[in-house]
């Protein structure tokens, strides 16, 4: 018989189940039944606009249970979902509903008219869906049946494509299997001992792997509840916190909850988990948080290509600093410019392979081919150290990226914004540590001779170019960029010269 696997197993499985499911910011509850049922009533919308199994979904709007909903009702119908970070501009989403060619764009209301005309210079319907069961969509499912009879699809057939930036060109759709999100979800359910019992307090946003796959289909696969806060708030977080067993957060998350004296041993001592990632978390606020609640922060390692590679132990040591040994099921090596594995201790870049590795980037097979070795492991671009007993330390990458906040930014992307722009001659865009992002974005920029550039007129100029997370937090402008005898630019002289500037606060 044909069957779902994901489906089935994340959400399937609760079929008829009148358990709780999700707990609202306003202390409503929505059953896994009561899910299934909007989910399924979605399902339904979608199809009779003729939404086909393999199609894409871009959907760009703001988290809420419809918005989760929508996600089971693509599972469920075979349609690929495409998440999109709600800080992106219309001029960035155009790209992404261009390169995927997607059926229809799911926008907030608030964003119709912009993406209305994106959707339409690509092909693309265009539905809305707000948070409060509004939008053009939600009056579609008005009515529907409660029940959609679930499409099959095989492990390998798509159940997402995310989009990630590169180092070089445009980003690149990765494509996630029904395996893929299936076998994480199931190994991570395992490793971090989740059950049924479990609260996972989730303030993450739900475009991204973090929130998406790893909270929410984690949750899902053991039959949990999650307490959907709209966003990270600390005040939030100390309110619900009583009612919750677990947290999963990028670093940002814990430092701000460090820096509010409520946030203590007493508030956290019922807790089973704290989980960090994206982003490196500083050994230093790994001690800070233990100090504070004496519990110790599981860290764990992944990237949207490959959903989660390393994890510390549930049970066992968890070492400050480290990601911990390969989860089960996944390879993970530290090898040199050949792919060749180096001996324990020496730092070179870390490769995985698993069913946790994605199927490639959408419609760029040179692009996949250039990131796989011909066995299957995937190159990363991090730079890794495996200590003697199998944990890996992240100590740098070998991709010119910034994370800000848990958020992705690759500086190409945002020189050739100000590039562009007049007066400008060139930039260079470099990662500074921040002590509430970890790293900031700062451009460096050379005017052409007599242009008058100012700081704060580059970033007007870029308000509708950039999503605001990507945009430099502070903007230098000097006569030409340090560069080597190649010609090379001196990023790390750049970096060196600017390593100060967010020292004492933002
Ligand atoms: C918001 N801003 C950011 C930012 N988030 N700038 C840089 N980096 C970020 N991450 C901007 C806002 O637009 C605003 O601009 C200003 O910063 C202040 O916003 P804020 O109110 O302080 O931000 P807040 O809404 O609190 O968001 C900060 C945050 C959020 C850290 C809570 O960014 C967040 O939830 N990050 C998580 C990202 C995530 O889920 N990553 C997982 C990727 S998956 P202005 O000008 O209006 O003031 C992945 C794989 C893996 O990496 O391993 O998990
Ligand atoms: P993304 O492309 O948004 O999925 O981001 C993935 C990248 O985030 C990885 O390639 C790493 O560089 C980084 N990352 C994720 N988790 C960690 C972690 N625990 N420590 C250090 N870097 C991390």
């Amino acid at each position: 018989m044909m069957t779902n696997p994901l489906y089935d197993a994340l959400f399937g499985r609760h079929a008829g189940a009148e358990t709780p499911f999700i707990y609202m910011n306003d202390g409503s509850m929505l059953t896994h039944a009561r899910f299934l049922a909007r989910a399924a009533a979605f399902a339904h919308a979608l199809t009779g606009l003729g939404v086909q199994p393999g199609d894409r979904l871009a959907v760009q709007i703001d988290k809420s249970v419809d918005a989760l909903a929508v996600y089971a009702a693509c599972v469920q119908a075979g349609i690929v979902f495409l998440p999109l970070n709600t800080a992106y501009v219309p001029a960035e989403v155009d790209y992404f509903v261009q390169n995927s060619g997607a059926a229809l764009v799911l926008s907030s209301p608030d964003k119709a008219l912009a993406l209305a005309e994106v959707a339409a210079r690509h092909g693309a319907q265009l539905q809305t869906l707000g948070t409060g069961g509004d939008g053009t969509l939600a009056d579609l499912a008005e009515g529907q049946p409660a029940h959609f009879a679930t499409n099959p699809r095989s492990d390998d057939d798509l159940a997402a494509i995310l989009y990630t930036s590169g180092t070089t060109g445009r980003s690149k759709g990765a494509m996630l299997t029904q395996a893929n999100l299936l076998s994480n979800a199931r190994t991570l359910a395992a490793a971090w001992e989740f059950t049924a019992n479990d609260v996972l307090l989730h303030a993450l946003p739900i475009f991204h792997t973090h929130g998406l796959f790893v909270a929410t289909n984690t949750t899902l696969v053991a039959g949990g509840a999650m307490i959907l806060l709209p966003r990270f708030d600390p005040d939030a977080l100390i309110t619900h916190m009583p009612q919750a067993t677990t947290l999963m957060g990028v670093p940002t998350f814990y430092t701000r909850l460090l820096d509010d004296a409520r946030f203590d041993a007493a508030l956290t001592a019922h807790m089973r988990l704290f989980v960090s990632g994206s982003a490196p978390l500083l050994a230093e606020t790994h001690r800070q948080f233990e100090g504070r609640t004496g519990h110790r922060i599981l860290e764990r390692y992944g990237m949207t290509e490959t959903n989660m590679n390393t994890s510390n132990p549930f049970d066992g040591d968890r070492r400050p600093g480290t990601v911990g040994p390969a989860l089960a099921g996944v390879e993970v090596r530290v090898c040199d410019d050949s792919g060749a594995e180096l001996p324990r201790g020496e730092i070179g870049t870390v490769e995985v392979r698993g069913p946790n590795v994605f199927a490639g980037y959408w419609q760029m097979p040179e692009k996949t081919a250039a990131e796989m070795r011909p066995d299957g492991f995937f190159i990363t671009g991090d730079l890794g150290q495996m200590s003697q007993d199998g944990y890996l330390t992240i100590v740098g990458r070998a991709k010119d990226l910034i994370i800000a906040g848990g958020l992705n930014i690759y500086p190409k992307e945002v020189e050739e914004a100000l590039d562009d722009l007049p007066g400008v001659l060139e930039s260079a865009v470099i990662g500074v540590p921040h002590p509430d992002l970890g790293e900031a974005v700062v451009a460096v920029v050379v005017p052409e001779p007599g242009a008058h550039l100012t700081s704060d007129a580059l970033l007007a100029a870029l308000a509708d170019k950039l999503a605001r997370f990507k945009q430099p937090r502070h903007i230098a402008l000097i006569d030409a960029l340090p560069r080597n005898a190649m010609g090379k630019v001196q990023k790390a002289a750049l970096r060196a010269d600017h390593a100060g500037l967010f020292q004492s606060g933002d």
